[in-house]
């Protein structure tokens, strides 16, 4: 059994400089005050998100989006406040060149350009210390007959190859998938099976990423955390979560059971631990609610969810298993998904000269306050979409 207080103090959640600008959906976005107008006042807010829950030390950075002129400087602007630059995410979706596909379009000098800037990206991590490239691609078709779909595969098998080669000893590739959109009859990776087969094929330096948002509703995701982590495939999670299909919401928000499930696989499966080598972050806009208290609220949220899969009682459920007990087994996951964790997070916290409530201390601090009154002027990051 996990020594829950110290798996709980250990546990880190990384943050997604996105989060923090401004988002919406293709109908409209609604600004905020007080939004980062640079990556500099992205990493800030997200230190803030850290002093208060004391878990979030690491922030991903979007290329293009945060690109800077050194990102040297960045990494240490980042230190100063008391984070570090995380995973670093290539963009390869918002160039008119990329309308057909970014590295499986079929014109070769599309494809030249979307896999250097993924070396590009390589060059960034770097200059930033990150470990972490994290690889998701919008390439697909729209209709039948559109493209060779084998081709596509070729294409993106070779791109995805050049990256690998270019990888130090201690970076890895995180290959991302998504089920539909902006494709929407044939996407490239559109799920864990597509993603897996390419990681083999490029090796050991390559792994599959979760985004809990990506999946055909209906979709078992503790069984597809519990395969990949048997295989030793699984390398990182995007958290956030939905009702439709890539909601983007807070993680937590609109299905606590399916998260505290998906905690409970990765309990199981011995990989909170920070030496597991699984990067556990965020991917998510908020655009209709603060995002501060919102990113700080999904961290809770997870933290919540860990803290009920690590009490389950896994002798108990494992003696019902075996009687093939059903009744048994499952009361004994619901009732560890039914007790208030909340006072035992509220004492770590305080344990460690936190606030018991980090969204109560955010309220209290005027950090919104100052945030609206200083960024006035310039140009609110967004997504650019
Ligand atoms: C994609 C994918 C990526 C994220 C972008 C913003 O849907 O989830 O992880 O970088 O959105
Ligand atoms: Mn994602």
């Amino acid at each position: 059994m996990p020594d829950v207080r110290a798996t709980l103090r250990a546990q880190r959640i990384e943050t997604p400089s996105w989060a923090y600008a401004n988002s919406g959906t293709r109908f409209k976005v609604f600004a905020q005050p007080g939004v980062p107008r640079d990556p500099y006042e992205k990493i800030a807010d997200a230190a803030v998100v850290h002093r208060l829950t004391g878990v979030a030390p690491t922030v991903s950075l979007h290329i293009p989006w945060d690109t800077v002129e050194d990102f040297g400087k960045l990494a240490a602007y980042a230190e100063e406040q008391g984070v570090r630059l995380g995973v670093i995410n290539a963009n390869v979706f918002q160039d008119d060149d990329y309308k057909l596909g970014s590295v499986t379009n079929p014109d070769p000098r599309i494809r030249r350009k979307a896999t250097d800037h993924l070396l590009a990206c390589v060059d960034v991590m770097n200059a930033t210390g990150s470990k972490d490239l994290k690889l998701w691609f919008s390439d697909g078709t729209n209709y039948p007959g559109q493209d060779d779909i084998r081709a596509r595969q070729d294409r993106l098998a070779a791109a995805l190859r050049e990256v690998y080669d270019r990888l130090g000893d201690d970076q890895r590739i995180l290959l991302e998938y998504k089920l539909f959109e902006p494709a929407f009859y044939t996407t490239d990776v559109p799920d864990w099976g597509t993603a897996y087969a390419h990681t083999l094929e490029l090796g050991p330096k390559a792994q599959v990423v979760i985004d809990t948002g990506h999946h055909a509703p209906g979709t078992n995701i503790e069984f597809i955390v519990a395969f990949l982590l048997r295989q030793r495939r699984l390398g990182a999670f995007d958290f956030n979560s939905r009702f439709y299909a890539d909601d983007d919401l807070m993680a937590g928000a609109a299905d606590p059971f399916q998260l505290f499930r998906i905690m409970y696989e990765i309990v199981r499966g011995d990989a909170l631990d920070p030496a597991a080598g699984i990067t556990f972050m965020l991917d998510q806009c908020h655009n209709i609610e603060a995002k501060i208290p919102a990113i700080i609220r999904s961290v809770t949220n997870i933290q919540e969810a860990t803290a009920k899969a690590l009490i389950v009682d896994r002798p108990a459920l494992a003696a019902a298993q075996q009687e093939g007990d059903v009744l048994a087994a499952n009361a004994v996951l619901m009732d560890a998904f039914s007790t208030d964790v909340r006072p035992l997070l509220a004492e770590i916290r305080q344990e460690q000269g936190l606030a018991a409530d980090p969204i109560a201390a955010y309220r209290a601090s005027g950090y919104a306050e100052k945030i609206s009154a200083e960024r006035v002027g310039g140009t609110q990051a967004g997504w650019g979409a």
